[in-house]
């Protein structure tokens, strides 16, 4: 890594993007795709035919709703936390389900949106006025070690999406053992993992003809350009995905078309890029049970029983301690 600048980093934006562009072979956070427009993006990719995902999780929580609802009560009621809720299109199935069954619990979407979460309030209001929302505005942890602390009755943690598969097995393990420090032994985990299938089906659903993926690929160079003076020329960078069936990797690269440099005044920097060199910037694991057991495992948790669609494309698994 070149010397940072004297100045300390003004966000930790900029502190990865420098960290990050200056390491070989270079990378990018994906994490930070995500601002307005990457959220509007997500949404986007989230509804291509391509992108299965969505479709066969949505297939599972429909199919198994009253299972999986059955699975989360308790005599005393129960809180349902939900680590980042997004727009809530899923998780309204099992809470329809639970309303309809008269179970007792509230529902905690965690997010660190103050916006997002205010939105999810208001659709539930109007779609499932049943249900007892307490939002939970902040970081997954802080939020689950806060309420662990005060809250007693049982707690059932929800994690959609795969988005678990944004992070290495090392950062997926830290993941999982921050949760299960927060669960006692009647507490459980319900959360998503995209499973490896056809290697084809996977590309076709990172790498669409209609260019989203590559779009929201690019918002990492775009948010560089206005939030960190940057002087990336998008066009000269395409959109590059690969599979690898052996380890379950689906990784996300911007390869440069040509030979330059490319100045980010707010970190001091000038890049150079050869022909053809790439920057990672997404990870998207695939999982088979093995490796769940072993990720588990490794966290200080166990899988009780997981719920798949007819292919076994995706499975949300429950976990306890
Ligand atoms: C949020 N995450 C689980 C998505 C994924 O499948 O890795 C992000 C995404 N990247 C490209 N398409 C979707």
């Amino acid at each position: 890594m070149k010397n940072p600048p004297e100045t300390m980093f003004e966000t930790a934006f900029a502190e990865d993007t420098y960290k990050g562009l200056t390491n070989y072979p270079k990378y990018l956070l994906s994490k930070y795709i995500y601002d307005k427009k990457g959220d509007k993006l997500f949404q986007q990719i989230m509804d291509m035919p391509e992108y299965y995902l969505t479709s066969c999780e949505l297939d599972i929580l429909k199919i198994n709703s009253e299972a999986i609802a059955k699975s989360f009560s308790s005599d005393s009621g129960f809180d349902l936390i939900e680590l980042g809720a997004g727009d809530g299109k899923k998780t309204k199935i099992i809470l329809k389900e639970l309303v309809d069954k008269n179970f007792q619990f509230d529902y905690l979407p965690v997010d660190i949106s103050q916006n997002v979460l205010e939105e999810l309030e208001s659709s539930l209001q109007k779609e499932i006025p049943e249900v007892n929302v307490k939002i939970q505005q902040g970081t997954y942890f802080k939020t689950l070690e806060k309420l662990s602390e005060y809250n007693t009755r049982k707690k059932v943690i929800l994690v959609l999406g795969s988005n678990i598969g944004n992070l290495s097995h090392k950062e997926a393990v830290e993941f999982l053992a921050n949760i299960a420090q927060a669960m006692s032994e009647d507490d459980m985990l319900f959360m998503g993992f995209d499973q490896k299938k056809n290697p084809q089906t996977i590309l076709d659903a990172y790498n669409d003809p209609s260019g989203i993926t590559e779009e929201f690929n690019k918002n990492l160079l775009v948010r560089i350009n206005s939030e960190l003076d940057g002087e990336f020329d998008t066009n000269s960078f395409f959109h590059w995905e690969t599979y690898d069936p052996e380890t379950g990797t689906a990784k996300s690269f911007l390869v440069s078309k040509k030979p330059q440099k490319v100045v980010i005044k707010r970190l001091g920097l000038e890049i150079n890029f050869e022909a053809w060199e790439s920057i990672n910037t997404e990870i998207s694991q695939k999982y088979d049970d093995s490796i769940v057991n072993w990720l588990a495992d490794e966290a200080g948790l166990h899988v009780e029983k997981y719920f798949g669609d007819k292919e076994n494309c995706y499975k949300n698994y429950i976990f306890r301690r």
